[in-house]
């Protein structure tokens, strides 16, 4: 590993175009917002910008699902705006990281609209068509925004597949011109200058070539179509290729977005000599949370285990090791704010515990995102009224748990709503303590968290020890000590519930990295730990070794005699 790639030095951040700066006063964040911001996240120290779906779109799925993959959705504002973006990036030494959604297309691009039609034009193959079987659907499918999997279309007698909305067919990979057009498509995005891809889903787009019902959760009409559909057999000669046609010769960035992965479809898809993608982002950790009832899925309120935590972890550092890269994330906009969820978002543990998981996910392996406002702490939206929400796969959700299964009472979903929606992440980038956080002159497209006045970049600036200073020096850590990149994985007492430590191994020197998970004092004795080992990085002001006091993070430099 002594020759790292760019990317796998370099720290990602992603902006929720939507929510982080709106430039013309029309409550939605847009390019010109985002150009606006360029020198604060120079500031940051970050290397590339992950921007979310910008494409011409509906917004049925906030741009998930994309109507013209080649222009600019005008909310957002016009393909010059994306080109001055793009150079005034570039010339900030930042680099430009599109979301690409290929799964599937908006039912309004061009391209639906055709195949939709009859079963004979040239557009009829791009998307899954099936047959009704006795008068209904094919499978049993269950799509992952709730219902049914398929929607029949009249005018040709079939039904189309959709893993999400009812608006987001699945495009038909098994016909050799759809990938053609996605060739094309994202190569024209190279040629404009972009320096890489996330790729929604990515690993859904091998369809099984026979359809068959799946099992139901208890008690419920239809079978999570993730495991049905996801790692199919043609995904690694479908990603070989897009690397053949649209990636090779341009020292891209590329990540897949891969629910459901195991390691093993990790070292394929991200393999560091496979030619697919240059790392995945697995979901484990993500769903350590989840309700243990199947049928209530990703929904409940409890808090993760530490154990639990660390067990993933380690399971995703050492299974790549050597073999594929990981990416590193706490947040993104599917997700809810990590101080609030695996931290403690209390004002006396904020930022103590922000910097905390900080540090844990910083110094693993691996290349690490941030997403907009964790630099800053940004907390969970704490909203209380259905109405307040407007994801959809929240409104889904709680129609189908709540009102159609009465699975759940309502006010019992209300806290998992609270808990773990996805417009937790979503609501606007907090700036200053002016009127809607700087975010907007107008009314914000979705609100802006009430502790917008006390949590906010203005006030983490003017601090000498805030949150956002941390992320500062971690980043530049990644930056000037190559072990940060290249050091192999060792995790120390596994069963410890209360502290995470590990450490990273190059040779003869190491990393020690040591967290306090929560807001007790702890007494840990680290035996291979010398005196003078260098003190890197800290979230407390003097280091008292083995006592750990609340949500305390350290990494320690040294170097073994043996
Ligand atoms: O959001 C989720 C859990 O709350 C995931 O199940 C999510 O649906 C899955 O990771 C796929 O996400 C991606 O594709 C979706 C889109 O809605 C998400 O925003 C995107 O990240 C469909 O395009
Ligand atoms: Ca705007």
């Amino acid at each position: 590993m002594a020759d790292s790639q760019w990317w796998q030095q370099a720290v990602v951040y992603q902006i929720y175009p939507r929510s982080f700066q709106d430039s013309n006063g029309d409550g939605i964040g847009d390019l010109v917002g985002i150009t606006q911001r360029l020198d604060y996240l120079k500031q940051l120290g970050v290397d590339v910008l992950w921007l979310n779906p910008i494409y011409r779109s509906p917004g049925v799925d906030n741009g998930y699902d994309i109507s013209d993959y080649e222009d600019i959705n005008p909310e957002f504002g016009t393909m010059a705006d994306f080109e001055r973006l793009l150079t005034q990036a570039h010339q900030r030494g930042l680099k430009i990281m599109m979301d690409m959604v290929v799964n599937h297309s908006s039912d309004q691009h061009p391209w639906f609209i055709e195949s939709a039609k009859s079963r004979d034009n040239p557009y009829s193959d791009y998307y899954i068509w099936r047959d009704p079987v006795d008068g209904h659907a094919p499978t049993n499918w269950g799509s992952f925004f709730s219902g049914s999997a398929w929607t029949y279309v009249p005018a040709r007698k079939q039904y189309y597949l959709h893993s999400f909305a009812v608006e987001q067919p699945d495009l038909n990979w098994e016909n050799s011109d759809l990938r053609q057009a996605i060739y094309d498509m994202m190569s024209g995005w190279v040629a404009k200058g972009v320096d890489g891809f996330r790729l929604d889903v990515i690993n859904l787009i091998s369809k099984p070539t026979g359809f068959v019902d799946g099992q139901p959760n208890p008690g419920e009409p239809y079978a999570d179509i993730g495991p049905i559909i996801a790692n199919g057999h043609r995904l690694s000669e479908f990603l070989q290729a897009l690397n053949t046609n649209v990636f090779a010769g341009h020292d891209l960035i590329t990540v897949g977005e891969t629910p459901a992965a195991t390691i093993a479809d990790a070292q394929q898809s991200a393999g560091l000599t496979t030619h697919e993608l240059n790392m995945v982002f697995e979901f484990e950790h993500m769903g350590l949370d989840g309700n243990p009832d199947p049928a209530m899925g990703k929904w409940d309120d409890q808090p993760v285990k530490l154990v639990d935590l660390k067990q993933s972890l380690s399971k995703w550092q050492t299974g790549l090791q050597g073999m594929a890269w990981n990416s590193l994330y706490w947040n993104n906009h599917d997700q809810p704010r990590i101080v609030s969820r695996f931290g403690n978002d209390s004002p006396q543990y904020r930022e103590k515990s922000a910097m905390m998981l900080a540090t844990m996910l910083h110094g693993l392996q691996g290349t690490p995102y941030l997403y907009e406002g964790e630099e800053i702490g940004m907390t969970n939206a704490n909203f209380t009224q259905l109405s307040d929400y407007q994801d959809l796969e929240s409104l889904n959700a709680y129609h189908h748990l709540v009102d159609e299964e009465q699975r759940v009472p309502a006010a019992k979903m209300m806290t998992y709503l609270a808990k773990m929606s996805r417009d937790n992440a979503r609501t606007p980038m907090q700036w200053d303590a002016s009127i809607n956080a700087g975010f907007t002159t107008g009314q914000p497209w979705l609100a802006v968290n009430a502790n917008y006045t006390n949590i906010n970049v203005e006030q983490a600036l003017a601090q000498p020890k805030s949150v956002f200073t941390y992320y500062q020096r971690l980043i530049r850590l990644r930056h000037d000590v190559p072990i940060f990149t290249t050091g192999a994985y060792q995790l120390l007492d596994a069963d410890d519930d209360a502290v995470y430590a590990y450490l990273r191994v190059t040779g003869d020197q190491r990393l020690l990295v040591v967290c306090n998970f929560t807001d007790q004092v702890q007494q840990r004795d680290y035996a291979d730990l010398p005196t003078d080992a260098a003190l890197l990085i800290s979230n407390y002001e003097d280091d008292q070794r083995a006592v750990l006091r609340p949500y305390e993070a350290k990494i320690y430099e040294f170097t073994t005699e043996n």
